[in-house]
């Protein structure tokens, strides 16, 4: 039977062997998938555990948070605020970013999250998610603030993220390709299962929220009715349709068999770009597609390369297999 390579191993042959990775950011990332692993464990109990919910709260963008939402969200904070690894965490459940507490020492990195993603699933038992970005601290910065967070995406030194499903599996990028590790119930570790995951660049599934459709602009509806009208229509064959509403599970199988996801701009809340956050949601996927091969646009600009302006700006996003989201950003330009 072949070795099993934990994800400490994984992190640690990233920092020995191959030196992609200091020591500080390797701490910081077993300590991410550690508090997934206390998340994974909420989400299995369920009803059992009494996380089934909602907890009568609102966050800053005026959405009711689940008592998961919450639960995920000190989890996550509980567990890396002391490591010293980081200067501040900034989360979609919070309007501030959070800085590390004084009593313990400061490190060099960033971390943003969405703690549960995919909220409305949390009831119905369908895959949840947690999503993560890591930024370092601009040099010769002596206090932290919002603005430190306002990078753009290609300036993310990991990103991942923790799909509770079935299994729950682990997905991360260090800018060296994606690898996925699933979790070991009973030795309570994550095990690598997959390496140098590669989306396939044509695809013929797409994903996007077709109740929205009358509400959508002219590039996205057109690139929508082409896929719909099959083999008879201009592209030549026959598309499939998958919609989790969760953005994990959507782009998880998007780097399993390809595929592509479109949380476009629509004319519900015209003055908002989008749906999705840029800084926690669009910015981490878009990086592990790019480094599965695939691409990720906001229909006019390569998602990475935003200057964000504001920790919960929103993003209209197009992701997964090359040649159809370079065919759906084509229709968008010119201007
Ligand atoms: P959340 O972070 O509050 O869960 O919202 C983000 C989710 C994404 O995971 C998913 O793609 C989208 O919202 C689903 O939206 P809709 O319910 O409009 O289909
Ligand atoms: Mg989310």
């Amino acid at each position: 039977m072949s070795k099993k390579i934990s994800l400490t191993r994984y992190l640690v042959e990233q920092q020995r062997v191959d030196g992609h990775i200091p020591s500080q950011l390797r701490l910081l990332l077993e300590v991410v998938a550690r508090a997934c692993k206390n998340i994974s464990q909420a989400v299995n109990k369920g009803a059992l555990g009494g996380v089934l919910g909602t907890a009568h709260s609102e966050n800053v963008q005026g959405e009711i948070q689940k008592k998961l939402d919450i639960i995920a969200n000190e989890v996550l904070i509980e567990a890396n605020e002391w490591g010293g690894h980081l200067a501040a965490m900034a989360s979609e459940e919070m309007d501030a970013i959070y800085v590390v507490p004084n009593r313990y020492p400061k490190g060099e990195y960033l971390l943003l999250f969405d703690p549960l993603d995919g909220s409305s699933n949390i009831d119905v038992n369908v895959s949840i998610g947690t999503i993560f970005s890591v930024l370092k601290m601009p040099e010769d910065d002596r206090g932290v603030d919002e603005g430190d967070f306002l990078q753009p995406g290609r300036q993310q030194v990991a990103a991942g993220y923790c799909v509770y499903g079935p299994q729950t599996t682990l997905v991360l990028t260090v800018g060296d390709g994606v690898a996925m590790f699933t979790l070991d119930r009973e030795q309570g570790s994550f095990v690598l299962t997959q390496e140098n995951i590669r989306i396939p660049e044509d695809t013929q599934e797409f994903a996007i929220n077709m109740s929205n459709m009358r509400h959508w602009d002219a590039p996205v509806k057109r690139y929508i009715d082409e896929c719909l009208a099959g083999r008879e229509g201009p592209r030549g064959k026959d598309f499939n349709m998958r919609w989790i509403a969760s953005m994990v599970a959507d782009v998880h199988r998007i780097l399993t068999r390809g595929g592509v996801f479109m949380y476009p701009w629509d004319a519900r809340e015209p003055n908002k770009p989008g749906k999705l956050r840029l800084m926690y949601e669009a910015n981490p996927m878009a990086w592990l597609i790019e480094q599965a091969g695939g691409a990720a646009t906001n229909g006019r600009q390569r998602i990475l390369d935003i200057q964000p302006s504001s920790l919960h700006e929103r993003v209209s996003v197009i992701l997964g297999s090359k040649n159809e989201v370079d065919r759906a950003t084509s229709y968008h330009a010119p201007l």
